[in-house]
């Protein structure tokens, strides 16, 4: 009899076990069934087979993944491949003091760099081997003449993906007339602002947007009048109004 009760209890414990397991693995095919929905027809954008890359922190469920239509924000320290020693620390890098944001796919970055981050989720970490013949480009990381860029060398990059934003260079036609909702031929704040929140990749309303609006409007006006005629506005804009 006793024996039975432990039969019976053991066969209890395995019923109760299953299910316990099962649901776990169910939850696990649940998250990666909603990656792949996510990220059709985007996972063909990850390095390519000559960048050597690892993830350092891997982020397994994100909404979305780094593709060249898109800004890229980054932290990164660059190390010399023979010596390990580091070249550029942009967390070190007083005179910036943010990280590096550049739009992807247009030359901006270095080459090997901008390839090896391709996929990546915002938080994550990774680590890209940069071989000497992938390192061209990075006229906007670093000033090309400051010989920041160890040329004609491997290079190791430890890169942490801080923030993800529409390419303002690449693939958008006349962003002017796009922001220029009210078509008084002028950009104002507001419409940057307004824009901003309607793509809503930084966020609901609030001081980041309102400060990336005032960034836009600032760097391109001329006058200071606090808009944007065409001639001012140096985003992505056709050959006249
Ligand atoms: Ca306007
Ligand atoms: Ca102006």
């Amino acid at each position: 009899m006793e024996y039975r009760k432990l039969l019976v209890a053991g066969f209890m414990l395995i019923c109760l076990a299953i299910p316990v397991l099962s649901d776990d693995d169910v939850e696990i095919e649940v998250e990666d069934e909603e990656e792949v929905e996510e990220f059709e027809g985007r996972r063909d954008q990850m390095p390519p087979p000559e960048i050597e890359w690892e993830n350092i922190k891997a982020v397994t469920k994100c909404r979305k993944r780094l593709t060249d239509d898109d800004t890229a924000g980054i932290h990164f320290v660059g190390k010399l491949a023979s010596d390990g020693s580091i070249f550029y620390d942009s967390r070190e890098d007083n005179v910036k003091d943010e990280w590096q944001s550049f739009p992807m796919g247009v030359g901006e970055s270095i080459k090997g760099l901008e390839l090896g981050i391709l996929g990546m989720c915002k938080d994550e970490i990774r680590k890209v081997v940069v071989e000497p013949e992938m390192v061209k480009n990075g006229r906007h990381l670093f000033d090309p003449n400051d010989g920041k860029i160890p040329r004609g060398q491997k290079l190791i990059f430890e890169v942490e993906l801080m923030q993800m934003g529409p390419n303002y260079i690449k693939g958008l036609p006349n962003m002017f007339k796009v922001y220029d909702t009210d078509k008084d031929n002028l950009l104002s704040h507001g419409e940057i602002k307004e824009y901003l929140i309607k793509d809503g990749t930084f966020g609901p309303d609030g001081p980041l947007v309102s400060k990336l609006a005032k960034e836009v409007i600032d760097k391109d006006d001329r006058d200071k009048d606090g808009s944007l005629t065409w001639k001012e506005f140096s985003g992505p804009k056709h050959d006249e109004l």
